[in-house]
């Protein structure tokens, strides 16, 4: 999903300006959809190492399907090419949702194990948030959430105390837990200053993991599909379960959904 548009015109996501779309690469934006895999370590050592970072999900070709009178799009093992289906040698099926309203949209992911045995994965909504500029955006909900600095220099930051969590430079957090209803995205609008983007989400296990992304100057210039200046124009917030892994027992299903309104 690489596009949404309020009724008054205007637009939640952001796509790069480099983004490929070839139809294996992950798409530099958007709602890039991730599974089985988010990261290396953090407990996730049953998830294949051997996966690409943010695993096949966002790199596969998913069907368009119509079920429960839903339109959707499904992605299953049978979908994966060879590689990824050694990797992963799982029975499963997602099913990705996407409802439209006014003022914002949800998305959920419905994940089914259709194997005999548990399967292990994490899985999150990488979503791309259109920003105007980095300086005046803030982040709300997070105060009280331990969360870990994935940042090589950074240390272990036991708890967020900040009412709102600015980005200065780069930042690259999951935080654990979240204890607010909703998260808040500020200061997106120049225009209207109180616009706002709330973010509220579920799981199946009503785990709350959340990762607040932003490359800021260096990275933006390490990563080929993205500008040098686009860090000023985009902020990730990433709901899932990324901490450790969900183990989904034979034929069962687990749900992750985030409801996006935009309030002017
Ligand atoms: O979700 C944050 C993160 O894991 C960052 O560490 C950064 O790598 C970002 O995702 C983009 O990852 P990608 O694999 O899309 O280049």
């Amino acid at each position: 999903m690489t596009s949404c548009k309020t009724a008054n015109g205007k637009e939640l996501l952001f796509v790069s300006g480099k983004a490929v779309f070839d139809g294996v690469s992950p798409i530099r934006g958007g709602i890039p959809l991730i599974f089985p895999k988010f990261g290396d370590g953090w407990g996730s050592d049953t998830v294949p190492k051997s996966l690409p970072g943010h695993g096949f999900a966002r790199r596969s070709k998913w069907s368009f399907d119509v079920i429960n009178d839903k339109p959707c799009f499904v992605l299953t093992n049978k979908d994966l090419s060879v590689e990824y289906a050694e990797a992963y040698p799982h029975q499963f099926k997602l099913v990705f949702e996407v409802t439209l309203s006014a003022d914002g949209f949800s998305t959920a992911m419905y994940i089914t194990n259709n194997g005999e045995t548990a399967m292990n994965f994490q899985a999150l909504f990488h979503t791309y948030y259109n920003i105007e500029a980095i300086e005046p955006v803030f982040v709300t909900g997070l105060k009280g959430t331990s969360f870990i600095n994935k940042l090589p220099s950074a240390n272990w930051v036991p708890v967020d105390d900040r009412e709102k969590l600015t980005i200065t430079e780069e930042t690259d957090a999951i935080y654990m837990d979240i204890k607010a209803p909703s998260i808040t995205l500020g200061g997106i609008s120049s225009t209207s200053p109180s616009a706002n983007v709330n973010i509220n989400y579920s799981t199946s296990d009503n785990v709350k993991h959340v990762v607040v992304w932003n490359p800021w100057v260096d990275k933006s210039i390490r990563m080929g599909d993205f500008g040098d200046e686009e860090f000023h124009k985009m902020i990730c917030i990433e709901p899932g379960h990324v901490l450790g892994y969900k183990s989904l027992a034979a034929g069962e299903t687990w749900k992750m959904d985030q409801q996006i309104t935009y309030q002017a």
